[in-house]
């Protein structure tokens, strides 16, 4: 069985972070280790969370996964809460990556061109520092702009200028660069990527449901994890993951029941393992 480590925080109500990788690793098939870096109450869209900062722990877990010999097909990591834990994970990924596995980052931080609570620019220049370690990086477009120090350049950007933002990101050293959450055009929402190797762009995109919730770049980024480990290509694995969150916003959409921190990302797990024929 692959093993995944993934290490972002674990918030307590709010489905996002380790509460969407969690659960979607493991249905893939997949062993989820976990590290995390904060106990929240609940995510930073709420008011007045609690956050409880795990950063002591998280050398002395390295430690003792070193010493058990531990190894690991792929370490993915979301959300982080401070630029020390940005240090420590890239000791991590200098721990654990090696010629057959995968690190994967998405530099969760920001949305709709701001930062979230308690990040600043800087946190996003050491988060670029983070990417430049990886063999996948998953922005989206308000992340990206403010990994290379960039204006903001919206929701709306022209493909010229995301590929521009794809090939810059690119030089900070990911082999594989992808941008979430762009339009294409009106109703048509996906992604589009670069490979360093191929020097080659591609896309894909999906219908657009009209919402907005939180978590879904986490669900995005948890299922491309998994379905990776599923022996699908990068950009299969890819599809597979814009595919299931389209589904998981649209089930969300249409359930007047629904809360509005989170999207129903469980309702529609029989489908993403049916994509994936488990
Ligand atoms: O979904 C990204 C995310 C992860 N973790 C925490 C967050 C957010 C987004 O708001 O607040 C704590």
């Amino acid at each position: 069985m692959k093993r995944v480590l993934s290490i972002q925080d674990l918030s307590c109500l709010g489905k996002c972070s380790l509460t969407v990788a969690l659960p979607i690793i493991s249905a893939m098939g997949v062993e989820t280790s976990i590290i995390p870096t904060a106990v929240l109450s609940t995510h930073t869209m709420f008011d007045n969370f609690t956050f409880r900062d795990l950063t002591e722990d998280m050398n002395g877990i390295k430690k003792h996964f070193i010493s058990e010999g531990f190894q690991f097909d792929a370490v993915y990591t979301g959300y982080l809460g401070s630029r020390e834990q940005i240090n420590i994970v890239m000791n991590y990924f200098d721990t654990f990556h090696n010629n057959d596995n995968y690190i994967i980052v998405d530099p969760a931080m920001a949305d709709n061109g701001k930062l979230y609570t308690g990040f600043t620019p800087d946190f996003a220049l050491e988060m670029a520092k983070l990417c430049s370690k990886a063999d996948i990086i998953l922005p989206n477009i308000s992340e990206a702009c403010f990994m290379l120090g960039k204006d903001y350049i919206g929701e709306d950007a022209a493909p010229y200028e995301i590929k521009e933002l794809l090939t810059e990101l690119t030089s900070l050293g990911a082999k594989t660069v992808v941008i979430t959450g762009v339009r294409f055009k009106k109703n048509d929402f996906g992604f589009m990527g670069y490979d360093a190797r191929t020097e080659g762009f591609f896309q894909y995109s999906t219908e657009e449901i009209p919402i907005k919730s939180h978590g879904t770049g986490d669900i995005f980024a948890s299922t491309f994890t998994g379905a990776l480990m599923n022996h699908y290509t990068i950009y299969n694995a890819l599809k597979i993951a814009a595919d299931y969150t389209c589904a998981c916003i649209k089930n969300t959409y249409n359930d007047p029941t629904a809360v509005n921190y989170g999207v129903n990302f469980e309702a529609e797990i029989p489908m993403l393992l049916k994509m994936i024929e488990k």
